[in-house]
């Protein structure tokens, strides 16, 4: 696994998966521009090393995360199914029936203790201590035109929950609003929301930790939906088959992974709030201000050289896609513990994640897809989830193409969506209210008698096997004649 983002660079350099640009390029729209345009090409376009940003010292990395086969390099996997395939084994331990038994179970065991942290007295992260550094000299983007300013994109925002101490880093935007404040965009369902709004019951000032470019797991990690309360560098830990070290902030009660590039510590004040966006979205439109809390920098710590990572959200599909495609993987053997009828489940990008989810079930007994779209619902991050359609087991729901006609043969409309209501994403824009709203189910299984279905249900249109083998052997020779 990869120790820093140093390393996990110089891999995809050695791969060909990197594509460094030595002309200066204006971190004012122009590195988004250009990333864009990158994610647009087939497959999602190699890394960017943006070696002379404009105006800046320090090299700005992009597009990290954003091919399946980097996503997978970044979590030290050749597909990421093989992650799915370990975490079940964590999760359903075997009791061992004798000694030789138990000795196989010596590396899940040592995986378990990878899931604790472990603390460091000296850091990369803090070979440079500035209290009076400012964000001024980081080369950070403004991405899109009508943005209210440049953003922190990509931060690993550490906070502790005031009573308890629980830890919990999520990625959650910052807007620059001067050299030592920005906006802390963490949404009312997310855990740093969590935390201040207990800090603003108690009355307290909250220290907040940013981390920028730590390794590439962690980075995801960061991103990733982990239920509440559980910390984020678990999960870190069990995908980096290693411990991740940590180290004691200079100026604030929190601790940063070691390896960071940058950390940015600081506090928000109860009861402060700022406008903060417009920011052109994952969702692929600008979001609206609105009030959120106070980032205050009490100090910046970092590398002697660091490099910036970050990355760009816009109209789909853009880097955040594959790093939401690694939650999927991750997390279905998770939501398969308690819902193990589920095959398979797919975001398509142009879902953008809450819009639209794709699950193919074992259905077992009448109303089996509505018990499903209902606990989706009430899942974690999967309550955002604005349509959710439901398909029996032998259809490939990772083939939007074949969900498409299986929809649209197998519904008959009116007694087949499930409307419901709920909380909606903050960034959904087309609910009458903000983040409340409504939600639909569509059950595109096989409809069967006992669901009232009385008629007879047409079988699908396939040949025999032989005829199959024939087919593919005739069709080797034609392509074979028709290509030359
Ligand atoms: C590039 C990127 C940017 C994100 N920006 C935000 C954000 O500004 N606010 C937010 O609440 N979530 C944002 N998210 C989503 C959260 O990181 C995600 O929901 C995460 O699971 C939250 O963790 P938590 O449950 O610990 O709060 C972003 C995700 C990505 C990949
Ligand atoms: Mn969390």
């Amino acid at each position: 696994m990869f120790a820093d983002l140093n390393a996990f660079i110089a891999a995809l350099d050695s791969e060909r998966e990197l594509a460094r640009i030595g002309e200066p390029v204006s971190p004012d729209l122009e590195i988004c521009a250009v990333t864009d345009r990158v994610s647009k090409s087939p497959g999602g376009g190699p890394a960017l090393l943006f070696e002379r940003p404009a105006g800046f010292d320090m090299p700005v990395a992009i597009n990290l995360f954003g091919s399946m086969k980097r996503m997978c390099m970044a979590l030290g996997v050749s597909r990421l199914d093989d992650l799915a395939a370990e975490i079940e084994t964590l999760a359903t331990p075997k009791i061992p029936s004798g000694m030789i038994d138990a000795l196989k179970m010596l590396p899940t065991v040592n995986r378990l203790r990878d899931l604790m942290p472990r603390t460091v007295t000296s850091a990369p992260c803090q070979e440079v201590v500035r209290k009076n550094g400012t964000l001024d000299e980081i080369p950070i983007l403004t991405c899109w035109p009508e943005d209210g300013g440049r953003y922190i994109t990509l931060p690993l925002v550490f906070t502790k929950d005031p009573e308890t101490g629980t830890r919990n880093i999520g990625t959650y935007r910052m807007q620059v609003f001067d050299g030592r404040t920005t906006g802390m965009h963490w949404q009312r369902h997310k855990g740093g929301a969590q935390h201040y709004r207990v800090a603003e019951r108690l009355g307290q000032r909250m220290p907040v930790a940013v981390a920028l470019g730590p390794d590439p797991v962690l980075a995801y990690a960061a991103t990733a939906p982990m239920p509440e309360g559980l910390d984020e560098l678990m999960l870190a830990g069990f995908l980096r088959r290693e411990r991740v070290d940590l180290v004691k902030c200079v100026t604030v009660d929190l601790e940063v992974p070691a390896n960071a590039q940058i950390v940015l510590e600081g506090y928000v004040e109860p009861g402060e709030r700022r406008r903060e966006g417009p920011f052109g979205d994952h969702t692929g439109f600008y979001s609206h201000p609105d009030d959120y809390p106070v980032f205050h920098l009490t100090c910046i710590t970092q590398r002697k050289s660091p490099i910036y990572l970050t990355t760009v959200v816009g109209v789909p599909p853009m880097e955040d896609y594959y790093l939401g495609q690694a939650s999927a993987r991750i997390f279905l053997p998770l939501i398969r513990k308690t819902l193990p009828e589920i095959v398979d489940m797919h975001f398509p990008a142009a879902g953008i994640f809450h819009n639209l989810v794709i699950v193919s079930i074992d259905k077992r007994y009448p109303g089996h897809a509505r018990k499903i779209m209902n606990a989706f619902w009430g899942l974690g991050q999967l309550m955002f989830s604005k349509t959710i359609v439901v398909v029996d087991r032998d259809v490939d729901v990772q083939n939007e193409a074949e969900v498409a006609w299986i929809v649209g043969t197998h519904i008959d409309p009116e007694r087949d969506i499930q409307f419901t209501r709920g909380p909606m994403d903050d960034l959904e824009d087309a609910s009458n209210l903000p983040a409340y709203g409504s939600k639909m189910g569509i059950d595109a299984t096989r409809k069967w008698p006992s669901e009232g279905f009385t008629r007879p249900w047409p079988a699908r249109i396939r040949t025999s096997p032989e005829a199959q083998r024939r087919a593919e052997e005739i069709w080797g020779r034609i392509r074979q004649g028709w290509q030359a």
